[in-house]
């Protein structure tokens, strides 16, 4: 199957078959030339990587050729809309943008569920991760970095008291990317410490044989502690543990990716508190990858608030190092995880990106200048004493008894609230025996003891060749289950929304096909908790339903507040009855320059009549608003409420090639007649084949100027471009036909 850009994904060919469907390449995939200069369009970029088959550029490429420089970093998005026939439509939305690592969150709760989850049940914050969800995920990115033209890594989380059967899942669905770190388990899902970290061992072990890149869960410390600034010296601590466990498991050091945070955000003054621990971080961890995430501690509702942090970080990212670049932003504060955010987020990375192009060329970050210096220099030292306290109380497990994480103190300082586990409590606790001398596994990527010898001694490094493979190796030994419950499938939603994936009918959407979902943003002349009510009965007056203010922000106590409100609509519109008028033609800029270069071309405008309205008659001609003047012709601009008689007089002086005029006032027809008078008036003084006559305002459209003897009519939301084109193919039309 290949997909066409016009033409939308079709989940039913991605679940065609889903039971037959193999991974084509496991593994990481990292973007590829980066380190090498780049001529894209008409720019030469220092810090990109290889440029995408289809993409989708941001809106001020327009200016720039269309030019989209993909940044070097893999860049993230997380998606976590509950249903994943939707959430792949994101993706591919996602991948145009850029994104290059779908990062898929799971169902709230399945850290806790002791086993695989099977079939396409709807979730909740996240899909619930399941062996059919997983493949046609994967399957459905295969057809879109085909389309887009690079890799595309899959990712969701190890993490969990399901962890090691998840890893086996990842590893023989050929996910790329995942998150695993004990840490995680023990601290945040209360899962039993030893159990965690035998798991883990487990986890890691496939996941290398997979080469599945690794994210650790550090950043979670910054996102739950009180003081979340202080815990810097601990984030370095859990990033150590979880990366040498894993080395020492076998995983590769490129593969092992710290989940980087900078803990701070504004208005604390967050570049002298995030640029000293980056710049530590990386020194202390050199050899490994830097997932940079952005901070989600200190975001609000605020779309902008939070896309400044987000650029602020980037700016972290740009200046120490980045390999992986996370963009979650305005999802993780205001909780509506919305196609549009993850699209904006992507853009914010890939804006920053290209924007702070060969930035370390010009500036340097002043490693010798005692600000920084010293600071890093602190946060090294209390991390090391952090680790050399873990080790005194004899191990991480009794660290951990005793609460040394996640405590808002500044290390070595302790305030007493870091969350307290014990090693012989947690959900799985008890669950650990030590392997029987006999015991014997014939499974590939299996951590410890495994006594193959007994049976065979050439098999120690290849077990599962006793009974002629596993499943890493012979995937048709994997049993698939499709659907458990006929009520939760994905079949059950897609016909619930049939007529909206097979006929001309749309409804506006957020995360879901036909969810009706709409976002519409007031701004309420009153207190903040009054606005808040009032915009709710406005939405409920514009036919929304289910109403909800999702962000509010005061603009002046008394004055006013800005809410954003989100709702539902409940009728759909058929693309079928919609009247659509054709594309109005824009010739190239380029294209017009040319033809005003080898023909000068003059106009003479006005506003007609009693009218004084000349804003949008200057917006039209000005060089500063984008008009015509821009492109060499000469505009002569009479000025307001000027007669037909002297603009026509004008135009003979001047031998111009055209008039301009503009009305607002529509009272009893006057810019209809004056329309007409212009034309008769031409007419009478014989100049009227030979120039051209415009007229624009906000009541006049093409039809009723050309009724009244206009060449063109332009209306509301017409630009210079529109105006520069039309008189260009007019007059060539014109000398045509002389
Ligand atoms: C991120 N936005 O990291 P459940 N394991 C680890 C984690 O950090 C997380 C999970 C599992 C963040 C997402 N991280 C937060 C190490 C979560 C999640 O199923 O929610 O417990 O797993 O990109």
């Amino acid at each position: 199957m290949e997909l066409k850009p016009n033409e939308k994904l079709n989940i039913d060919n991605i679940l065609k078959d889903i039971d037959k469907y193999r991974p084509r390449r496991r593994g990481w995939h990292w973007r590829e030339g980066t380190g090498e200069n780049r001529s894209i369009g008409k720019f030469e970029y220092y810090d990109t990587s290889q440029s995408l088959k289809s993409s989708q550029p941001l809106p001020a490429a327009k200016y720039f050729e269309n030019i989209d420089p993909q940044p070097g970093p893999v860049i993230t998005t997380e998606i976590a809309s509950g249903r994943f026939e939707d959430d792949i439509r994101r993706m591919r939305m996602a991948a145009w943008h850029g994104a290059d690592h779908i990062m898929v969150i799971r169902t709230a709760g399945q850290s806790h569920f002791e086993s695989l989850i099977e079939g396409t049940p709807q979730g909740v914050g996240g899909i619930p991760i399941s062996r059919k969800q997983v493949r046609a995920q994967r399957k459905a990115l295969d057809f879109i970095e085909d389309e887009v033209g690079r890799p595309i890594n899959y990712h969701s989380y190890v993490s969990g008291v399901a962890g090691p059967e998840i890893a086996v899942m990842f590893a023989e669905e050929g996910v790329n990317g995942a998150h695993q770190d004990p840490q995680y388990n023990v601290l945040y899902r209360n899962i039993n410490m030893i159990r965690s970290f035998v798991d883990a061992a487990e986890a890691k072990k496939v996941m290398t044989w997979a080469d599945i890149a690794q994210i650790d869960g550090a950043h979670n410390a910054n996102a739950t502690a009180r003081e979340a600034w202080k815990v810097m010296p601990e984030l370095m601590v859990q990033h150590a543990i979880n990366s040498i466990f894993s080395v020492k498991i076998g995983m590769k050091k490129e593969n092992v990716c710290l989940s980087t945070v900078p803990p701070t955000a504004p208005p604390a003054p967050c570049m002298r508190l995030d640029l000293p621990y980056a710049v530590a971080l990386r020194e202390l961890f050199d050899e490994y990858k830097m997932r940079a995430q952005m901070n989600t501690k200190y975001m609000e509702s605020s779309t902008r608030e939070a896309t400044v942090t987000h650029v602020l970080n980037l700016l972290i990212s740009q200046l120490t190092r980045a390999d992986i670049q996370s963009t979650i932003t305005p999802d993780e504060g205001r909780n509506v995880p919305w196609h549009i955010y993850n699209i904006e987020a992507v853009d914010t990375a890939k804006q920053a990106f290209s924007g702070m192009d060969g930035l370390g060329t010009m500036v340097e970050v002043k490693r010798d200048g005692k600000e920084l210096a010293d600071k890093v220099r602190e946060l090294k030292e209390r991390a090391i004493l952090f680790m050399e306290e873990i080790l005194e109380v004899g191990g991480y497990f009794n660290a951990v008894e005793q609460g040394f994480f996640v405590d808002s103190g500044n290390y070595p300082e302790r305030n007493g609230d870091g969350i307290v586990r014990k090693i012989d409590g947690g959900v799985g606790e008890g669950t650990i025996f030590e392997r029987d001398e006999d015991y014997m596994a014939p499974v590939t990527a299996h951590f410890g003891y495994n006594n193959v010898a007994q049976y065979d001694e050439g098999l120690i490094h290849d077990p599962s060749a006793l009974i002629g493979g596993s499943t890493l190796e012979k995937p048709e030994k994997i049993i698939f289950i499709d659907e458990l419950d006929e009520n939760d499938n994905v079949n059950v939603r897609l016909e619930e929304v049939k007529e909206l994936r097979t006929t001309s009918k749309i409804k506006p959407e957020m995360e879901w096909l036909g969810d009706g979902v709409v976002l519409t943003t007031l701004f309420l002349p009153t207190d903040e908790r009054t606005a808040e009510f009032a915009a709710i009965e406005v939405g409920k007056k514009m036919g929304l339903e289910d109403v909800e203010v999702i962000h509010k922000e005061i603009m002046q106590e008394a004055e006013g507040t800005r809410v954003e409100l989100k709702g539902k609509v409940t009728f759909n519109i058929d693309l079928d009855e919609l009247v659509i008028p054709p594309k109005p033609k824009i010739l190239t800029e380029e294209e017009i320059r040319e033809d005003i270069e080898n023909k000068p071309m003059k106009i003479v405008a006005a506003t007609v009549g009693e009218d004084e309205h000349s804003v949008g008659l200057r917006e039209i001609i000005d060089i500063k608003h984008g008009g015509i003047e821009r492109f060499g012709i000469e505009c002569h601009i009479l000025g307001t409420s000027i007669s037909i008689e002297k603009l026509v007089d004008a135009a003979i002086e001047l031998n111009a090639d055209a008039i301009l005029t503009s009305t607002i006032i529509s009272h009893d027809d006057i810019h209809y007649k004056n329309m007409k008078k212009l034309h008769e008036l031409c007419i009478e003084k014989g100049i009227r084949d030979n120039i051209i006559l415009i007229a624009g305002g906000t009541q006049v459209s093409n039809k009723l100027a050309a009724e009244a003897g206009m060449d063109a009519g332009f209306g509301r939301g017409t630009k210079g471009d529109h105006v520069a084109t039309f008189l260009v193919e007019k007059r060539r039309e014109m000398t045509n036909e002389n």
